[in-house]
């Protein structure tokens, strides 16, 4: 993306003084300057009458700087206020010409640049990273063709069907208008009470409440346009698609308990997680993938496409791959870029149209509507990560901020002052046909029949899910209706469950204090499981990007730690040495072995997997030490792989977990050492360890293992329970 740069000088790193003298020294092409570039010799001090005496109107150069910075926030967004992003470009694998005439989708030599932003939706700007939401995942395509925007989410339904219940429902989601509480969350009446009343709102509630709102990365998680879109080829024949992103990592989750630690530990978990991946050159990718329909089957799968609550399941039309998405930098400013950037749902190129799905029509109007509020201007198209790199030329003109200077005095269509410029172009020269659709019908305030169903999609994901992922869902909603002070709301939701599953609604019911419903409510219908809706078949077979923590302390075994994390960092793997303090440690063996982080700073949340090191000694302190049995005891609790290694294995007893989740005694390469997530090896020989290690890592979770942390009681434990 071209961008026009600030000047603001970087110092070479090229002089090894890091003195606060040296930086006192400024080279001229370097200096500070005011916004009229006049040079500032003194910014410490304002201007006075006297060393002690009242400062001076007169100096410009305070009033400019506090000025500017009095002025330097904007509204931010009414919703994904919380976002990060990143550049990178598109590709796709062979022509779309059959179906499309996007000239993005033509030719896979075609690079695409594009710019993405990742949101939660609820919180404002300064919320944790790790709230249980949906993930906005908007990505910009500059085309050669024009900007095209695919403003998507994580979740592939939405809330709501018609867009007018848009206010409604944000405003019951969004903290509570008397308090301000509770921020960047779900789990409290309002919201419950709104969906309790909106039943076509349960789909969606089944979503976010599943593992899918707890991503343990933005680069772990899928993306879906929502909506039914409509590609249209160079003949104008049109055909209906459903846009997904499907993530090469896979999809992976954390667990509820560490997210809200991790919201404490590390609130911008999944922006740092975004910018240290692309800082160490490990591109997030995705592929694009299509579900493509003919149009006259709008109707055909028990559904209607144009309703945004429900979903076309992928063993039904199969998600077709056409084209990779890679990030590889990050912004170089971030208000300049990612809050200053502007997605809009009408943003489409020729060969993308849209459909009549209600909830995709109010949006058409939404988005440049709160940008002008939300960038000031009608001319926000000009901010640089705004500009489209396709030419732009027309008679738009003046207001707030404009940058761009046209010349000529024809302002208007048609002219002959201006040579007729610019000129109409044809479909043949590229220009954006709409797509020719018949239209006819009555003026209503009304909601379609095909539109009634709303359970049938709902039993579709609970029932889709693994064991466990059924589990996690029943204890979100164990929490969140448990946090709902109304009587009535958590009767009113469990009569709604009742009619998606009965498991889910006795489970959830035991725990709210509510009596489950007896059927009274109609059946749950008989559903199709649909396993791509389960993330229990994701990719579990790289390690690449996870954080582990190797503990360590003086007396440690240095030369197995060190040959384990080179053989995890070789397999794409970060590997933090994390010790009480930070720097040296003097090893057993006499191994250089630095803390690159320390247990003041770091928390067991923030890694994926623990390594424990071997070594009498070391193990000694690390076994005394409670902060370092809360982390192996918490990396336990949350189901991640531990690796011990010789009398490491003693920090696993220290730390309280049981025989029951121990491996077994037996050391070395046999099969069974892997048993639960914890792999125990040997002193001296790391091979066989590193490979079962890493075989449990990639396995992301291991939810197999008996959560003793936080049992639920018997009475209230579904039969779906694992175990
Ligand atoms: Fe949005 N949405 N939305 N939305 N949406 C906004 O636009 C809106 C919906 C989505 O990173 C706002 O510039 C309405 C569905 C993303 O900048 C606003 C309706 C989906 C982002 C708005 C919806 C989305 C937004 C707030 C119902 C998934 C963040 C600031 C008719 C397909 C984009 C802004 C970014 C942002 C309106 C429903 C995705 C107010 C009226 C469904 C990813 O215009």
């Amino acid at each position: 993306m071209a961008s026009k740069k600030n000047s603001r000088p970087v110092r070479s790193n090229g002089s090894k003084d890091q003195s606060l003298e040296a930086f006192r020294e400024h080279p001229a092409d370097s200096a500070l300057t005011t916004d009229q570039g006049v040079r500032v010799a003194q910014t410490d001090d304002s201007l006075k009458a006297g060393q002690r005496g009242p400062t001076l109107l007169e100096d410009f150069h305070l009033r400019e700087k506090i000025t500017r910075f009095d002025h330097e926030r904007i509204p931010e967004r009414v919703v994904h206020a919380r976002g990060s992003a990143a550049h990178g470009f598109f590709q796709v694998y062979e022509s779309m010409a059959k179906v499309t005439s996007a000239s993005f989708l033509q030719d896979p030599k075609v690079k695409t640049p594009v710019f993405v932003r990742f949101s939660t939706v609820a919180g404002s700007r300064g919320s944790a990273d790790t709230v249980r939401d949906v993930r906005g995942f908007a990505v910009k395509f500059y085309t050669d063709q024009g900007n095209f925007d695919l403003v998507g989410n994580n979740m592939p339904v939405f809330f709501i069907q018609d867009g007018i219940k848009f206010p409604d429902f944000v405003h019951s989601v969004k903290p509570e208008p008397h308090h301000e509480m509770p921020q960047a969350a779900s789990a409290h009446d309002t919201f419950w009470d709104f969906v309790s009343l909106q039943p076509e709102a349960m789909h969606m509630v089944m979503w976010v409440m599943s593992d899918r709102a707890l991503p343990r990365s933005y680069r772990m998680m899928e993306g879906f346009g929502v909506h039914t879109f409509r590609f249209v080829n160079a003949r104008g024949q049109g055909c209906l698609v459903k846009f997904h992103w499907k993530p090469l990592l896979g999809m992976h989750s954390l667990v509820w308990d560490e997210s809200q630690k991790i919201a404490g530990a590390d609130p911008d978990f999944h922006r740092r997680d975004l910018w240290e991946a692309i800082e160490a050159g490990a591109f997030p990718q995705w592929e694009l993938g299509v579900q493509i329909v003919d149009e006259q089957d709008e109707l055909k799968y028990g559904f209607d496409m144009l309703d945004a609550t429900k979903l076309l399941p992928e063993e039904v039309v199969p998600v077709r791959r056409i084209g990779k998405l890679t990030l590889d930098r990050n912004p170089d400013n971030f208000f300049a870029e990612t809050e200053q950037v502007a997605f809009c749902v009408g943003n489409v190129v020729p060969g993308i149209d849209f459909t009549n799905d209600p909830l995709l029509q109010a949006r058409l109007f939404s988005y440049l509507d709160t940008q002008l509020s939300r960038l000031g201007s009608p001319n926000f198209a000009e901010i640089p990560i705004n500009r489209p790199v396709a030419p732009v030329h027309n008679h738009q003109s003046d207001g707030h901020m404009r940058t761009t200077i046209n010349t000529g005095k024809a302002l208007y269509h048609p002219n002959s002052v201006g040579g007729g410029c610019p000129f109409l172009a044809s479909r043949d020269a590229g220009a954006y046909v709409h797509y020719t659709q018949r239209v006819d019908g009555h003026t209503v305030r009304e909601r379609s029949e095909s539109f009634k169903d709303h359970y049938s999609q709902a039993a579709l994901f609970f029932r889709s899910l693994s064991k466990p992922e059924q589990q996690h869902l029943i204890e979100a909603c164990q929490f969140e209706l448990g946090k709902v002070e109304r009587l009535e709301i958590r009767r009113r939701v469990i009569e709604h469950f009742a009619r998606i599953d009965a498991t889910l609604a006795t489970a959830v019911a035991g725990a709210i204090g509510v009596s489950a419903p007896g059927g009274k409510n109609g059946a749950p219908p008989a559903v199709r499981p649909s396993p791509a809706l389960s993330m229990a078949g994701t990719v579990k077979d790289t390690i690449k990007t996870r954080a582990i923590a190797a503990l360590a302390a003086p007396g440690v075994a240095g030369r197995d730690l060190l040959a384990v994390r080179k053989a995890l960092e070789g397999a794409g793997a970060r590997v933090d040495i994390v010790a009480p303090a930070l720097g040296p440690i003097a090893t057993a063996d006499g191994t250089a072995l630095e803390a690159t982080k320390s247990l003041v700073t770091v928390k067991s949340v923030l890694y994926d997997a623990v390594l424990l090191p071997g070594g009498a000694d070391g193990v000694e302190t690390l076994v005394e030490n409670p902060d370092v049995r809360e982390f192996v005891a918490e990396a336990h609790k949350h189901f991640k792989a531990i690796g011990a290694l010789g009398e490491g294995a003693e920090l696993l007893r220290a730390a309280g977990i049981d025989g029951e989740t121990q491996a077994p005694p037996s050391r070395g390469n046999g099969k069974a050492n892997g048993h639960l997530g914890i792999v125990l090896g040997g002193n001296g020989d790391t091979r066989g360890f590193v490979d079962q290690f890493t075989r449990a890592i990639a396995q992301h979770r291991h939810w197999e293992r008996a959560d003793s942390s936080r049992p639920v009681p018997e009475s209230n434990r579904p039969r779906t329970r694992t175990r």
